[in-house]
């Protein structure tokens, strides 16, 4: 059990892009677990291995209000359900403190391996659809303030240079 270090926007480590898992052994799963408790403890509701500098493509997920619904994607990826989208405000532990609406797919169904190397199938809408979105883009290096105008883009560069200048 352990609480990893959660990196911040703008790192350059954040636009790496992860490699896919080859097998899925007890180390990952140590990886996993030290995933979630530092998720729970942040709090949020999805980490992205990218975010505490693995760059693996892993991803832990709990949208429940109690803690109650852990999800582990590993190797995800998912196809749209529809051409719907929805904006839904949207926040990052890697960007603290900023929200912004972010559109994205409506629906969307996810195939990925579970902590036992299981392959399975989910079909997502609501915040559950955004947070694999916004986590799978995490493997990608991709981040959600990519998608803000570039005057908010260089707003939320401000406050975080700002933030990183009074925390170091
Ligand atoms: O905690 C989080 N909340 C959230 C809200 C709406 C859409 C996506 C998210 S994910 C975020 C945690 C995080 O940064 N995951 O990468
Ligand atoms: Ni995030």
């Amino acid at each position: 059990m352990a609480i990893l270090n959660i990196l911040e926007f703008p790192d350059e480590r954040l636009r790496t892009k992860a490699t896919v898992v080859e097998s899925v052994d007890d180390d990952l799963r140590r990886l996993i677990d030290d995933m979630f408790d530092t998720m729970y403890d942040a709090p949020g509701i999805g980490l992205a291995a990218t975010q505490v500098d693995v760059h693996r493509r892993v991803i832990v997920i709990d949208v429940s209000e109690d803690k109650t619904q852990p999800l582990v994607l590993i190797n995800p990826s998912y196809t749209p359900i529809s051409d719907e989208r929805e904006p839904m405000q949207e926040g990052c532990l890697s960007v603290p403190e900023y929200y912004a609406d972010v559109q994205r797919a409506l629906g969307v169904r996810l195939n990925a391996l579970d902590r036992d190397g299981n392959p399975y199938t989910l079909e997502a809408d609501g915040l559950l659809a955004h947070c694999i979105q916004h986590e799978c883009d995490h493997l990608e290096g991709v981040l959600f303030v990519d998608y803000l105008s570039p005057l908010k883009r260089e707003r939320v560069l401000k406050k975080m240079q700002k933030r990183h200048r009074s925390t170091a």
